[in-house]
């Protein structure tokens, strides 16, 4: 089964190569499949303001080939929905050591659809993503997304909250949506997408990874 590896800044030179094939895929995927030619670089190499040392990510991989990822980016400092889209959280937007805004997730074409792979290489992903925020004590993803993933979140028993309405943003209609952690919602997922096992992999790592602020109390002395 494909497994979902956690690279944070702390591992990431045992995973040197793969990040630089991940990145380029994202330019592959998002620049030229996608057609979000403001994304483009002339490297080839999809890179944003939000790949940043405190950015974790999800790597769908099978051996040594990554086939999809997940982006994690805290919301205690700059994310897509507070720095671009403010627009999309009319209600204000997250910011929260327990709250994660998750972008750029992907699957290999190859990869897609029910055909190939069993469990689907999206349904680890997903699976896994809210396997990570229970084992880090997070409470809350926070989402910009174009609207189609509304239905496609709650048939796996997430259950997205808008923060705002539906904006165009370059053709597409894009919605700023919470989404809580919870057992339920990861149990859902895994039943309905057959995963029958937890899927992370924490190589070099001791989960759980993310530094907690103490509390003022406890800092005191
Ligand atoms: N617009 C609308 N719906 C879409 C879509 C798009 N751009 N891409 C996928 N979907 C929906 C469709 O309902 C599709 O069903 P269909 O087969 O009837 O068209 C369904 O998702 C399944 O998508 P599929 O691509 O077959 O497989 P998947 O579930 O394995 O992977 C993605 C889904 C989104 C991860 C994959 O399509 C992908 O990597 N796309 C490119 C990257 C991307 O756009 N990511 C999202 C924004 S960050
Ligand atoms: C960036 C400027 O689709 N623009 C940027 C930057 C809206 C537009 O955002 C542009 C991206 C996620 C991009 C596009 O035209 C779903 C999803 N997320 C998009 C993303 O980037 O991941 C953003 C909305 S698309 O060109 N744009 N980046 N500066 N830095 C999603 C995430 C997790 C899930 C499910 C869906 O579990």
């Amino acid at each position: 089964m494909t497994e979902l590896h956690v690279v944070s800044h702390v591992n990431r030179h045992l995973y040197e190569g793969v990040l630089d094939e991940y990145f380029r895929l994202r330019h592959q995927i998002y620049v030229e499949e996608r057609r979000w030619t403001e994304l483009a670089r002339p490297d080839g190499r999809e890179i944003d303001q939000f790949d940043t040392p405190d950015t974790i990510y999800l790597m769908a991989m099978e051996g040594s080939r990554i086939v999809g990822s997940h982006r994690l980016v805290p919301t205690t400092g700059p994310t897509l929905m507070s720095d671009v889209f403010p627009q999309l959280a009319l209600r204000g937007f997250v910011r929260s050591p327990f709250a994660y805004e998750l972008s750029r997730v992907f699957v290999v074409r190859d990869r897609r659809g029910d055909q190939a792979a069993q469990p689907r290489v999206e349904s680890v992903i997903m699976a896994g993503t809210m396997e990570f925020a229970l084992i880090e004590g997070l409470s809350q993803f926070t989402i910009v997304m174009e609207t189609w993933w509304v239905p496609r979140f709650q048939e796996i028993g997430w259950n997205p909250r808008p923060l705002g309405v539906a904006v165009d943003i370059n053709g597409m209609s894009c919605i700023g949506v919470t989404i809580n952690v919870s057992e339920k919602a990861w149990r859902e997922t895994c039943r309905k997408r057959n995963v029958d096992r937890p899927v992370l992999v924490w190589n070099g790592l001791d989960a759980p990874i993310l530094g907690r602020p103490q509390p003022a109390v406890l800092r005191a002395g």
